[in-house]
């Protein structure tokens, strides 16, 4: 590790280092770890009563801090929610609505507004936004497959140098990060966003954790047969599901050794040939009998479909120990260093994901799994311990909560709101609280053929239009339908809810200025690039 990096960040902000704002003192801005991964869902933490592993780690900074029911991606893909993350504002206004963009850095960002504050600020791990950071003191992120990185020996943009680590992602972005806590300016706070690339597809293992659940049969949801007849046809017409789209290579990695050393094209040699010899022999061992499983010729039907499912839940749930893991290490090493306490600790995820539910694997439905992102907060100085709020809140909320506990004024133009007032009154929902969570998804055509659709959810039903491609409408009862199985639009016996869904959703969509998503559609739409490349 290169420690004169670290040195050169000391002298960088020191002519704003006193600008601590609203005249608070500069002790009284407590630090900020913003872990985020990529693809990790509530279904898989047993904090949130997931059933299908357990997440101590996760578990421990829900029984210290606080957990947040229902926080919502307002775009749930990586890149955009990125953006909204670090700007506050939704897709249409910072401009990052689809993966094929790039991140206009020159605008407002959350990084920026800290380090203006006195805050050391740094970014590690997945950035996925194309433009170089700006903002941050120190960075290292991933870059090569379109910057979503690799598992294995991933190469990282260091503050503008080109470097590869040999390990395993997720192990090398927690030493990074630890690295940079010990060696920053101690005269300063600190801004660090912790971003994994774990456990996005195709959910490689750790080696300590390859094959770990080989043995183990995971519960199925109960609509992994999921025939779509109460929905439309966006449900019907995507690509994201176990049956048809799951690859035997990338996904389910049905290619022995000599099958990929006769192909070095495959996109699984690629990864696999990353990997050192002696982890490359024990994915031999692992994937051995499920490729002889498949090999068997047994499995049809719905009987082929439940053991996708099986062997996506085994290395997914791999894939995420490794974070867990990571936290474990952050909260010893932040323990130990006597940094526990005033640091504000946020564990979420870009976007939450589908584990076979209605099907599927992937995201960008505005469906719970995937809208709903995991939010947990670690902060004693504010927080009760084991709380749990049900307040609706969206990824945009963050930049103005980390502002407001940096006393630094949330500026106008910022659309999300602080969660300060939730989390200092033990998860209670204020009386003048928002009642809808907004969204709103862009990248189609593309890859998953989900088509572009916006909506609101409160606290009882969900509303979305799918505008493009088709005009259909869905509404759920999210009370007596949690899964979204049966869209009750134009079901008279729900004509009450949905005028006052459709009068919010305007209200809505007039407060954040996005009336017109078919002009957005032209003026920023960029498409898929990969999609575009394979011209599919
Ligand atoms: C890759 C994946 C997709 C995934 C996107 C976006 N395909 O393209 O399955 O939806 O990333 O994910 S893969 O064949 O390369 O694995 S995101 O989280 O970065 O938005
Ligand atoms: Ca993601």
């Amino acid at each position: 590790m290169n420690f004169r990096k670290f040195n050169a960040i000391a002298a960088i902000p020191a002519a704003v280092a006193g600008v601590a704002g609203c005249g608070q003192t500069k002790q009284a801005q407590p630090n900020i770890i913003f872990i985020m991964t990529d693809d990790h869902t509530t279904q898989a933490m047993s904090c949130y009563g997931g059933n299908l592993v357990e997440t101590p780690n996760m578990d421990r900074l829900a029984r210290e801090g606080m957990r947040f029911d229902n926080c919502y991606a307002v775009n749930a893909l990586s890149g955009p929610s990125r953006a909204c993350i670090l700007t506050g504002k939704f897709s249409h206004v910072n401009g990052f609505t689809d993966n094929a963009c790039t991140f206009d850095g020159d605008q407002q960002t959350l990084p920026k507004l800290l380090q203006q504050a006195g805050y050391q600020t740094a970014v590690i791990g997945k950035w996925h936004l194309i433009s170089e950071p700006q903002g941050f003191d120190y960075w290292s992120i991933l870059t090569g497959q379109e910057e979503q990185g690799d598992y294995y020996d991933p190469d990282f943009n260091e503050n503008g140098t080109a470097v590869t680590e040999k390990g395993y992602v997720t192990d090398i972005i927690t030493d990074k990060a630890l690295d940079f806590i010990d060696h920053r300016d101690k005269s300063k706070p600190f801004f660090m966003m912790f971003h994994h690339k774990a456990p996005h597809r195709n959910w490689m293992p750790a080696p300590r954790h390859l094959g770990m659940f080989n043995d183990t049969v995971f519960p199925e949801p109960e609509n992994l047969f999921d025939d779509y007849s109460g929905r439309g046809r966006a449900a019907r017409e995507q690509d994201m599901n176990l049956e048809n789209t799951f690859t035997e290579d990338w996904d389910l990695k049905l290619l022995t050794r000599e099958e990929m050393l006769a192909d070095t094209t495959n996109r699984l040699y690629k990864v696999y040939s990353r990997m050192p010899a002696e982890v490359q022999e024990k994915w031999d061992s692992v994937y051995a009998g499920r490729i002889a499983e498949y090999r068997s010729g047994n499995l049809k039907g719905r009987e082929l479909v439940s053991w996708k499912y099986q062997q996506y839940m085994r290395d997914y749930l791999a894939t995420a120990m490794s974070v867990d893991e990571s936290i474990g290490r952050l909260l010893d090493h932040l323990e130990k260093t006597g940094e526990l306490d005033n640091t504000i600790i946020v564990y979420t995820s870009d976007q939450g994901f589908f584990l076979g539910e209605h099907g599927w694997f992937d995201k960008r439905f505005m469906y719970e799994e995937c809208q709903r992102m995991p939010l947990l907060v670690r902060y004693p100085a504010v927080l009760k311990p084991g709380s749990v709020s049900s307040a609706i809140c969206m990824n945009v909320d963050f930049a103005p909560t980390f502002l407001d506990f940096a006393g630094v004024e949330i500026p106008s133009d910022i659309q999300g709101m602080s969660l300060r007032p939730v989390m200092e009154n033990a998860g209670a929902v204020p009386g003048d609280w928002r009642k809808a969570a907004y969204y709103h998804y862009y990248e189609y055509p593309a890859e998953h053929s989900v088509k572009r659709h916006y909506g609101i959810r409160t606290a009882d039903y969900k509303l979305i239009h799918f505008y493009n491609d088709i005009d259909e409408w869905e509404l759920y009862d999210l009370k007596k339908d949690p899964h979204e199985m049966n869209s009750v639009y134009n079901d008279p016996g729900y004509a009450g809810v949905q005028t006052e869904m459709h009068r919010l959703l305007d209200e809505v969509q007039r407060q954040y200025g996005d009336t017109d998503p078919d002009e957005t559609e032209k003026v920023l739409f960029h498409g898929d690039r990969r999609f575009q490349k394979r011209g599919k």
